[in-house]
């Protein structure tokens, strides 16, 4: 086992019972189709970046202004990340601190302004948005008084009259675009027209779609957004964490609130696998990266819908798809246990004006940005849309379908082979 370097063989010999569950891991990923939309697989340099002694080290406070000693060279790393951040985005300012996606949204939204019992205009969950958008559960929903929008019932698609009226009704402190499960295009420029009509921010959650945005094949919301937030971890293929970009005006209050309001010590091996990720978005590659991963979630679409599946809105702008299963006679929850014993691993999705709950759900989610990853290309997403329908429509055929991901896997290997 020589894929994790001198260090994993210590961590064999110390702790088999961890040793045995992260192979198992690496196993899963490299033998099972990963098409959860939020995931994706990252490089080497990456793994290296987060598995090293910056985990030691605290540095409460920013380059150059730290509250601890001995920050010199964490100070190189944070500062290489933020500096091609701001480069590969184009923004005046960026924070790369934020532990996740949850916490850049939640320090984003008290920067910009919004105080306990402000109004939110942001997108429903049940719509497509974000836990952090106003979900009653979350700090969000619980802090804020939140309007929602949604998606019209014909088109499932954001209707910005609808949007506008709200606003104007409910004159919100911030407007929120972005969601989890919306497979379309965004107006950013809209939703600012009305953010200025109505005096309120703008924010911009783009966790999803930002690795596109860095590959020049999804519209930019930086020119638009006050604040625009984002996990590093999906399209943008870096570590599990979360950015903050914003306008010069923003920037004092952005830095503030995630330390020393929001977070305490950054993650600084997180930082730096930040700034490798978005060194490597930067090369040319990223961007035939992000271009095969829209057409790749629009030939799955395509796929799916040839044999009789309903894709919502009928078809998708990013890296994933939204398909409507109740043609199938199948649900979610059905689907995705499924689909998880045939070797593929996606995830049950409410649709818009879904009538089962949640944890239940009519739909399935499935996202293209790991499979490209491995090499994945248009004719393999033709093939994977065929094993889905096949095991949606007939239980019986969960063993030979999985058998044929196995070998549609390893043609596409996520990592080398740890036993080799
Ligand atoms: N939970 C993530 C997703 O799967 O979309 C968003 O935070």
């Amino acid at each position: 086992m020589t894929y994790y370097g001198p260090s994993w063989d210590q961590l064999a010999a110390q702790d088999p019972e961890v040793a045995e569950a992260l192979t198992s891991e690496l196993t899963r990923q490299r033998t099972h189709l990963q098409l959860i939309a939020s995931e994706n697989l990252t490089s080497p340099a990456v793994l290296a970046a987060q598995g090293s002694v910056l985990t030691n080290k605290y540095a409460e406070g920013y380059p150059g202004r730290r509250y601890y000693g001995g920050c010199e060279f964490v100070d190189v790393t944070e500062t290489l990340a933020i500096e091609r951040a701001k480069q590969l985005f184009g923004a005046d300012h960026a924070n790369v601190q934020p532990h996740s996606g949850a916490s850049a949204n939640m320090a984003a939204m008290f920067a910009l302004g919004v105080e306990h019992g402000d109004t939110v205009l942001a997108m429903s969950l049940p719509h497509g948005g974000h836990l952090t958008h106003g979900s009653k559960v979350n700090f969000s929903g619980k802090w804020f008084d939140i309007a929602a929008y949604g998606v019209r019932e014909d088109t499932e698609l954001i209707d910005l009259d609808e949007v506008r009226s709200l606003a104007l009704e409910q004159r919100p402190k911030l407007i929120i675009a972005g969601a989890t499960a919306y497979p379309r295009d965004w107006d950013f420029e809209g939703f600012r027209a009305i953010a200025d009509e109505v005096g309120a921010k703008l924010m911009v959650d783009a966790a999803h779609f930002i690795g596109l945005v860095a590959g020049g094949a999804h519209r930019s919301p930086i020119p638009f957004a006050d604040a625009t937030t984002f996990t590093t971890h999906k399209t943008l293929r870096g570590p599990r964490g979360g950015t903050i970009l914003s306008t010069e005006e923003h920037a004092k209050a952005i830095d503030k609130a995630v330390f020393p309001m929001m977070q305490g010590g950054p993650l600084e091996h997180v930082v730096a696998g930040k700034a490798v990720a978005f060194k490597e978005a930067m090369a040319p590659t990223f961007a035939d990266y992000a271009a095969s991963v829209v057409a790749n979630a629009r030939a799955l679409a395509e796929g799916l819908s040839q044999q009789g599946v309903r894709i919502v809105s009928g078809g998708t702008d990013i890296h994933y798809l939204l398909a409507d299963l109740q043609s199938l006679d199948i649900t979610g929850t059905e689907a995705e246990e499924r689909c998880d014993a045939a070797g593929i691993t996606l995830n049950k999705n409410a649709i818009p004006y879904d009538p089962r709950p949640p944890m239940v759900a009519s739909g399935i989610r499935v996202g293209t940005a790991a499979a490209t990853t491995v090499g994945m290309g248009t004719e393999e997403m033709a093939q994977i849309a065929s094993l889905i329908v096949r095991v949606l429509r007939d239980a019986s055929e969960v063993d030979t379908v999985k058998k044929e991901v196995a070998e549609l896997s390893a043609a596409f290997p996520a990592y080398p082979d740890p036993t080799t």
